[in-house]
């Protein structure tokens, strides 16, 4: 049997030090981060995981990007720092290497192939997890991540239990997703509530989810209204705990992003002359939040 690829990790945050930690069981695995998670990192040498699978996993931390060939460099940093990272990358990466998105949005996979000038995995991910501090990070769900069918990628993930599934249509997903976290990222950050909160804005939800099904449509991706109204409805249960990665961008003052969720479906929408006053008004009030955060999170808790 061939050894499994090496796995680079790029970013410490929630979902970063997470798949550093679990892919380490399954093969050799490096977590590229800097700042205070790669301090904690180096000294403790483990990440620790609180919810589900917990424990303490050893991990490898760098603050240099060097590739070993043959490496799968999965990229999980924020969608809004993806520009000036894949410029980064950029220079150190080989044909060997397969370069793995795993952000939430909207035409994430255009954007990198456009910045790398080659072809790269756009994976969508269900997981959910929340960072409580640097290098500890609370896994809440295990939600499976859908890869193309042409990529090995799955075959990396199930050697690591995370549950994966190869998809010929990943753009269908990446739409999916999208409804998912267009309607519980930007409600969740300006309610300041966890996931499970937003059970009862049903209304709410249908409302998002038929304009973004109108959206998508024109944009060729045909998506059942009642069933991704559904999937969204049971993403909110199953990510109770959770706090979303836009809450917790909100209430670290960092950005959000806004940008490539209902920002996207807006113009996307616009683009092909529909209308989305739903995603306009949460993407404006997320913006405004996002601008100074304090406020309008405390008032909501
Ligand atoms: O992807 C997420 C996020 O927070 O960004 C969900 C699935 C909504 C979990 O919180």
């Amino acid at each position: 049997m061939t050894a499994p690829a090496p796995v680079v990790v790029v970013g410490g945050g929630a979902l970063g030090c997470l798949l550093a930690a679990i892919l380490s069981r399954a093969t050799a695995t490096t977590l590229v981060t800097r700042g205070r998670t790669a301090e904690v990192l180096r000294d403790r040498g483990a990440v620790e995981l609180q919810g589900l699978l917990s424990g303490r996993y050893p991990v490898l931390a760098k603050a240099a990007f060097d590739p070993p060939p043959g490496a799968c460099i999965v990229v999980a940093v924020k969608a809004y720092d993806l520009d000036l990272t894949l410029a980064l990358l950029a220079p150190q990466l080989d044909p060997t290497h397969e370069v793995v998105l795993l952000q939430n949005g909207l035409g994430i996979g255009a954007f990198a192939m456009q910045i790398l000038g080659r072809p790269v995995t756009r994976g969508i991910t269900f997981i959910a997890a929340e960072r409580l501090q640097p290098g500890v990070v609370r896994f809440n769900a295990a939600g499976k991540t859908y890869f193309p069918a042409a990529s090995a990628i799955t075959g990396l993930w199930h050697r690591a239990g995370l549950p994966a599934e190869p998809v010929h249509n990943v753009d269908v997903y990446e739409w999916r997703k999208l409804a998912i976290n267009a309607v519980i990222n930007p409600l969740s950050a300006l309610l300041g509530v966890e996931n499970g909160a937003l059970a009862g804005l049903v209304d709410t939800a249908r409302g998002l989810v038929e304009e973004l099904v109108s959206v998508a449509r024109s944009d060729g991706v045909e998506l059942d209204a009642d069933e991704t109204l559904e999937k969204v409805l049971a993403s909110i249960h199953q990510t109770g705990r959770n706090h979303s990665s836009m809450l917790q961008d909100v209430r670290a003052g960092r950005r959000t992003e806004i940008d490539w969720i209902n920002g996207a479906i807006v113009a996307r929408g616009m683009a092909h002359g529909v209308a989305t006053p739903r995603h306009r008004l949460l993407a404006d009030l997320v913006r405004f939040v996002a601008r100074d955060p304090r406020p309008a999170v405390q008032e909501a808790r």
